[in-house]
């Protein structure tokens, strides 16, 4: 059917809603701030934006849509036009946060080769699942560059 894609030339895109707070930013120790942010993987870049006000109407694309449409996007983020921040996944790793980083259910540990550490959580441990792998792909797939 013309809906089956080859699995070689699906991007690596996904979007959806997760609590983030950074935990260290250029290596340094910065006080959690966890935030509800609409998440986009690209490539092997994360983006976040703040997930309040414009994001919602986002959810029903399928879960996938273009960064560029995102960025550009005016009403991004309730009046954004810029993701809050970006890291880079390439040379970074990821790993189940262990009881002492967060007293939370389900939660990620991203660390990043710019030295900024995130913790990534969802109520939703399916969804939680799901972006584990998705990280954990994108870094393997992009770890000769
Ligand atoms: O690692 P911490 O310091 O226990 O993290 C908690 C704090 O960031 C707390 O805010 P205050 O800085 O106002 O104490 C947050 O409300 C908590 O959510 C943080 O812990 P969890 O276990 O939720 O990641």
């Amino acid at each position: 059917s013309a809906h089956v894609q080859d699995p070689a030339d699906k991007p690596s895109e996904k979007c959806g809603i997760l609590n983030v707070t950074k935990i260290t930013e250029n290596g340094k120790k910065v006080r959690k701030n966890w935030t509800s942010s609409w998440t986009v993987l690209q490539g092997s870049t994360l983006l976040f934006a703040k997930g309040q006000g414009g994001g919602t109407s986002w959810v029903s694309d399928r879960n996938l849509l273009p960064l560029k449409a995102v960025v550009s996007r005016p009403s991004f983020g309730g009046g954004q036009s810029k993701p809050e921040f970006t890291v880079d996944l390439k040379g970074g790793s990821v790993d189940w946060a262990s009881k002492d980083k967060s007293s939370k259910k389900h939660v990620i540990e991203l660390k990043t080769r710019q030295g900024t550490d995130l913790l990534i959580q969802s109520e939703n441990d399916s969804v939680v699942n799901d972006w584990f792998k998705a990280l954990q792909d994108t870094i393997s797939n992009h770890a000769s560059e």
